[in-house]
């Protein structure tokens, strides 16, 4: 298993962000209780880097690939000023020992305790509570905003008939996302950047470049919103 040093040549959204160098609950008395929550919420970071196998460029060598869940949870490392070591797996030919902490073959996986943990959406979340500070939580009712972008743009990139309706139903979700971000931003969860947009921001950038590629699609100038939140995330 090699440690290399790569970037992520995706979306970044703030300072700490700008170059991504790949480098608990017990039942108490309420004054106790309160006391665990300011320990916790000083919670220190780890002696060592986090291990976290990720996604390989399939063109440039030590180079991190095009994988928006892998991005998702650097960023969130990032974010929270946690040191990680990326393991590059090629996805193309799965080393042994990576199929081995994870038999599902997929990116990306991080290891908590000595125990390998797969899915975007739970290590972002155990990050959130073993590392509540800074905070990245967005209120549940905003944390939909923009979440069915993703499956709209698969279902265009993959679809053969143009006539289908599934460019339609990704404008129509671009758009409102839109004028989400026009009345609530520059982030979902107004100033302050939040674990949806760690979530959302690889994934629109995922879309410009695969559907630029196939499809010599781009997304309209009309929703300037969107591109504001865009170019936000690619600073
Ligand atoms: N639900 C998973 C999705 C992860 C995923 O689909 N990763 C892709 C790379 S972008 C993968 O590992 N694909 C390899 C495969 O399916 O063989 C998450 O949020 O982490």
């Amino acid at each position: 298993m090699s440690t290399v040093r790569v970037q992520v040549s995706a979306c970044v959204f703030s300072a700490t962000v700008n170059n991504l160098c790949l480098r608990q609950n017990a039942v108490v008395s309420f004054r106790k209780k309160k006391l665990l929550r300011l320990v916790s919420m000083s919670s220190v970071p780890p002696s060592q880097p986090f291990e976290i196998a990720v996604k390989a460029s399939v063109t440039t060598p030590n180079r991190l690939g095009d994988c928006p869940f892998c991005q998702r949870v650097l960023l969130t490392l990032e974010e929270k000023h946690l040191p990680y070591d990326p393991k590059l797996v090629d996805l193309t030919n799965k080393p042994e020992w990576f199929l081995k902490v994870n038999p599902d073959g997929k990116v990306p996986v991080i290891k908590f305790d000595e125990k390998w943990v797969p899915d975007s959406d739970i290590i972002t979340q155990t990050l959130e509570e073993k590392y509540p500070s800074p905070p990245l939580l967005t209120p549940p009712e905003k944390a939909t905003a923009g979440s069915k972008i993703f499956s709209t743009f698969i279902g265009f990139l993959k679809s053969k008939d143009p006539n289908d309706g599934t460019e339609q139903a990704l404008l129509s979700e671009l758009s409102s996302f839109s004028d989400y971000i026009k009345e609530n931003g520059p982030f979902i969860n107004g100033s302050e950047i939040s674990a949806a947009d760690l979530s959302l921001g690889p994934k629109l950038y995922h879309l410009e470049i695969a559907l630029g590629h196939y499809k010599k699609w781009t997304v309209p100038d009309s929703l300037t919103s969107l591109k504001s939140y865009m170019k936000v995330c690619s600073r």
